[in-house]
């Protein structure tokens, strides 16, 4: 299939093995109502090294894409049984958890209008039937690489780099968020690692950007449910919609952990104060404010605690 075109290029070439590798496990459902259509298909992603899940109509695909998440991209007909192609999609798209899920519909030659309908109803490209293998293979691989770059680009600029925790642009969107869609209890914490210039001035910038990957880990671990971001500097922000006392608790059982242990080959032990607003406040700022003001009293107090 690579070789067999000798108008493709040797730098082409490297890239399709490339691209081979990578499809590994990458997982493609294809709704498809015509047996002979659907193995056609199959058969070329199979040759691309994908794995390929089958739906006869709509209502299976649906079902099989609730029931995987692993689940790429689908590529849908649009005539078929019970739940024609272009409902799928429109479907898919009214689900927030089916965002990411790379569409291309199909549809045979003569019904012109359908590209238009598939687009609009929110796939990310079309193909009429029947196709060349080159173009099929094209557009399946552009949209999961455009896929990738999207999210590649979603990655930089929400997380640290650093500590892997989201930053502090996330956090003004998705925390904003939060409190103006708040139906409960959201609180949120401000951390501060304690004395942490000394660290640097004793052990090195390197040693304690060490210290802060670590401090991204532990946080991570023990805030699996919650919005952890990284502040800036030795600060972080955490922001949960837990019952106050069980956040609390859950921050307390934080500052137990560090305190605790040993970091990096220095050995070096670290301590964290943290100020908690649990008011019902209006805007995020405002919680920020009152957790900053019990911060500085954590600080006073003698570091190592939890104002709230
Ligand atoms: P306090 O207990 O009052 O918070 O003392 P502190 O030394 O932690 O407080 P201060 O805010 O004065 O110092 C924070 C230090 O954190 C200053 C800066 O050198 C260091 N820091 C901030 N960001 C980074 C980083 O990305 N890498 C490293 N290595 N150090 C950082
Ligand atoms: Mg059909
Ligand atoms: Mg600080
Ligand atoms: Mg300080
Ligand atoms: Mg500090």
């Amino acid at each position: 299939y690579i070789v067999k075109d000798n108008r493709y290029s040797f730098s082409y070439v490297i890239k399709v093995v490339e691209r081979l590798v990578k499809n590994q496990g990458v997982k493609i459902l294809v709704a498809e109502d015509s047996t002979t259509s659907r193995l056609f298909i199959k058969i070329l992603l199979k040759q691309y090294g994908f794995e390929v899940l089958e739906a006869e109509n709509g209502q299976e695909a649906l079902a099989q894409l609730e029931a995987d998440s692993d689940i790429r991209m689908l590529i849908t007909d649009y005539n078929m049984p019970l739940v024609n192609g272009y409902d799928l999609v429109r479907m898919l798209r009214n689900n927030n958890r089916f965002q990411d899920l790379v569409i291309i519909g199909l549809s045979a030659e003569g019904d012109t209008s359908l590209s238009a309908k598939f687009i609009k109803a929110g796939a990310n490209d079309f193909l009429r039937k029947p196709f060349y293998h080159e173009e099929f293979h094209c557009r399946v691989i552009h949209n999961l690489e455009a896929q990738d770059m999207l999210e590649t680009i979603r990655n930089l600029a929400n997380i640290d780099q650093l500590t892997k925790l989201k930053n502090r642009r996330h956090l003004f969107e998705e925390g904003g968020q939060l409190f103006r869609h708040r139906k409960a209890d959201v609180s949120l914490a401000m951390m501060d690692l304690d004395f942490f210039k000394k660290v640097n001035d004793n052990y090195g910038h390197v040693v304690g950007d060490s210290l802060l990957e670590l401090m991204g880990e532990e946080i991570l671990e023990a805030f699996p449910d919650d919005l952890t971001c990284r502040f800036g500097g030795e600060e972080f922000c955490v922001i949960s919609t837990a019952p106050v006392t069980e956040f609390i608790a859950k921050v307390k059982d934080f500052l137990e952990t560090i305190r605790s242990k040993e970091y990096t080959d220095a050995k070096l032990s670290v301590t964290c104060s943290v100020g908690v607003c649990a008011l019902p406040m209006q805007t995020l700022e405002e919680s920020i404010q009152v957790a900053d003001k019990n911060l500085y009293e954590a600080k006073n107090l003698g570091r190592d605690r939890v104002v709230s």
